[in-house]
């Protein structure tokens, strides 16, 4: 795997230094602030692309190429929209990127209802509680109908936590639930994400699907003709939220879209935190069954408990099959000859970094623990093989 560690950008609290000496060969990251739907041009790409160059260190893969509203719904001048993606494939193309990671999730990207969950050992971590998300839901931004989505046991537990939560704790938690977008600090209102809400009515998973299959047929030609591998990141967490549709949740979803779109360039990035939170998804069977097209690998667990939470575990603990996974994507690398770029996706705050601010999940040392370990558990698996001779995939 090739190691990388995602970056915010110049204004990321975390340098590329840090990321350098964090073991790392390359970065991850976008140009955050380029409004989305606006073409990336090649005098950005290259200006980004110099700094981390001068820092010693390969622009490996974009996270994310953003997909607008529009393209999502099938709206507005959304045949534009697709265009301007494609001119933002070929500019990136033309300087030198091969993965671009993306995903399809309307109106928000991940959701958490706690971004200071506090472990035995002090540390925090991002976790998400079913209860105090529906209370979220119902109570705070008083969604329209959203009884409906739940059951009554759930609502009578989420009435009960809500009722004990002090003034702060629902105010912190409504800040939590409408951060939505990696990348930036700025939480949506209640208004904006009712409004938004409000445009996908009439957009079922059928509907939504029918969408990526129309955008993938659009842009993977393409991307395949310039040697581009896109990398759909799958929905945190992975099933429906605030009514929302949601379609990269399963196999079964990935499935569907890789025979929609046959070409290999129409890829996933493999985030095994947020497949993981869906205890049917079986991770390392999933690299097996799925390995050609996984583009790049995002790797961190969760820990569920039977109640609907869960919360970012140590990166070799909780839920994820880590080493599973792992010698899966080695046996995969080697037949392939390849050598997937790879981010620990999420670490916990701790040590001097409890005294920091970072964006929610992307602190330095907790990643570079959760990088260091994956790193070991990779060199342990790989030379245990060498020391059998296996070499090849098995069955
Ligand atoms: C990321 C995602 O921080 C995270 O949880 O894994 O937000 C990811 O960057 C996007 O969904 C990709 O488009
Ligand atoms: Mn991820």
């Amino acid at each position: 795997m090739e190691q990388t560690m995602r970056w915010f950008g110049p204004n990321d609290p975390v340098s590329l230094q840090d990321i350098r000496q964090a073991g790392c060969s390359g970065v991850v990251t976008a140009l955050h602030h380029i409004p989305i739907g606006a073409v990336w041009t090649t005098d950005a790409i290259k200006e980004r692309k110099k700094i981390i160059e001068a820092a010693g260190l390969t622009w490996t893969v974009v996270e994310s190429l953003p997909v607008h509203e529009d393209i999502k719904k099938q709206t507005g001048n959304y045949q534009q929209f697709i265009e301007y993606y494609k001119l933002s494939l070929k500019n990136l193309s033309d300087c030198g990127l091969k993965v671009v990671t993306y995903n399809f999730m309307p109106v928000l990207d991940w959701i958490r209802t706690d971004l200071e969950y506090t472990l035995h050992d002090g540390s925090k971590a991002l976790r998400f509680e079913k209860s105090a998300f529906i209370a979220f839901d119902l109570f705070l931004l008083k969604r329209p109908d959203a009884h409906q989505d739940y059951q009554s046991g759930d609502i009578d537990k989420a009435t009960q936590r809500f009722s004990a939560m002090t003034v702060t704790e629902k105010s912190t938690l409504f800040k939590t639930a409408m951060l939505g977008l990696p990348g930036s600090d700025e939480p949506f209102s209640p208004e904006e994400i009712l409004t938004a809400l409000k445009t996908y009515e009439g957009i079922d998973n059928k509907k939504l699907k029918a969408h990526l299959f129309h955008f993938l047929n659009e842009i993977s030609p393409l991307a395949a003709s310039l040697g581009i591998n896109l990398a759909i990141h799958p929905d945190d967490p992975p099933y429906s939220v605030l009514g929302l549709p949601r379609i990269v949740s399963t196999e079964q979803d990935l499935k569907e879209i890789f025979e929609a779109v046959p070409s290999v360039a129409n890829g996933l990035c493999f985030c095994t935190g947020s497949l993981g939170s869906r205890p049917e998804n079986d991770l390392p069977g999933m690299v097996k069954r799925l390995g050609d097209r996984i583009h790049f690998l995002h790797l961190r667990s969760t820990q569920r408990d039977g109640e609907g939470n869960f919360y970012e575990a140590n990166h070799l603990e909780g839920d994820a099959n880590m080493y599973e996974v792992v010698k899966e994507v080695i046996l995969l690398s080697r037949n392939k000859q390849i050598s997937i770029p790879m981010r620990p996706d999420h670490g916990h705050q701790m040590l001097d970094d409890l005294k920091k601010s970072t964006y929610p999940g992307y602190s330095a040392i907790g990643r570079l623990k959760g990088l260091a370990e994956l790193r070991g558990l990779e060199m342990g698996i790989s030379c245990s093989f060498t020391e059998t001779g296996i070499q090849q995939k098995q069955d």
